[in-house]
């Protein structure tokens, strides 16, 4: 039996957040701390994507605006796949106004976010208005949650330290409706604070538009993240698959010896 010391297990138990709770819930019993972004522009991609994938992740990340296809049946059938999974839905709208605006954009337009999305993340720049808009808009379901970005993957970001800092301490004080945060480093001690990081391939590297990329070692095992958000990683693979399989093994591996060790 390996030693569960700071586990997903037993963050589970202590997370006063459902979706904490969930999620934590799900990552041990699927073994996966592999969250799929799905940057794809049609629907089907993206249903297929979730469906067969489905088994490997513990959330499947979205960015709803960018499908050249999008009707509201696409979201019904995407929370049917996550339930027959039993994986998350995130989307990732990076909300960054005011209180008042991001209420609209979350619960209206044309996408209705917080109809169907368990998890969606924003910046910490307009300070806690946006978490009382996003919170305004849940309605108070309890089932909705955020996750505020205090670092960013890309190059020359203007996130400095003073700026996570402020964003960190943002969340402790929302802890109703932010369940952690956006980062390429553990920010946060309090074992109820999920960190999800993006910009990981199986190599280190970059794109051509500043995207950084570290391994999934780096991020859960080094950097003491919880969560691998792979986008590319696995959609541009001739067999994802095969990919994404690669990137669940490495990432439990990773985790399996951080709270071994
Ligand atoms: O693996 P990639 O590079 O193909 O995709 C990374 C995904 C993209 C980005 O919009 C998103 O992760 N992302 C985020 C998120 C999740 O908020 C923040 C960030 O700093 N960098 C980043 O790449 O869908």
């Amino acid at each position: 039996v390996r030693c569960d010391r700071g586990g997903y297990r037993k963050r589970a138990v202590l997370s006063k957040h459902l979706v904490t709770r969930k999620l934590f819930e799900i990552m041990e019993s699927k073994q996966t701390n592999l969250c799929l972004s799905a940057d794809v522009v049609s629907s089907a991609d993206l249903l297929d994507l979730a469906d067969t994938l489905g088994p490997l992740v513990c959330a499947v990340k979205t960015h709803i605006d960018i499908l050249d296809d999008f009707s509201p049946k696409v979201v019904d059938q995407l929370v049917e796949i996550a339930n027959k999974h039993n994986f998350l839905i995130f989307e990732d709208r990076k909300f960054a106004d005011i209180g008042n605006t991001v209420k609209s954009q979350y619960a209206g337009g044309a996408y209705k976010i917080s109809d169907w999305s368990d998890i969606t993340n924003a910046h910490s720049l307009p300070g806690s208005g946006i978490i009382e808009g996003l919170k305004a808009a849940s309605g108070g379901r309890k089932d909705r949650a955020c996750l505020l970005i205090a670092e960013m993957s890309t190059k020359n970001n203007l996130a400095n330290d003073v700026y996570k800092e402020a964003t960190v301490k943002m969340a402790e004080e929302h802890g109703d409706f932010v369940i952690g945060f956006i980062c390429t480093s553990k920010v946060s001690k309090n074992p109820q604070h999920v960190h999800f990081t993006p910009g990981v391939k199986l190599k280190p590297g970059k794109d051509a538009m500043g995207q950084q990329y570290l391994t999934p070692d780096e991020v859960i095992k080094n950097r003491g993240c919880d969560v691998i958000i792979v986008g590319r990683g696995i959609t541009d693979s001739a067999n994802r698959l095969q990919e994404a399989t690669a990137f669940r093994n490495a990432g439990w591996a990773a985790y399996v010896q951080r709270v071994s060790s």
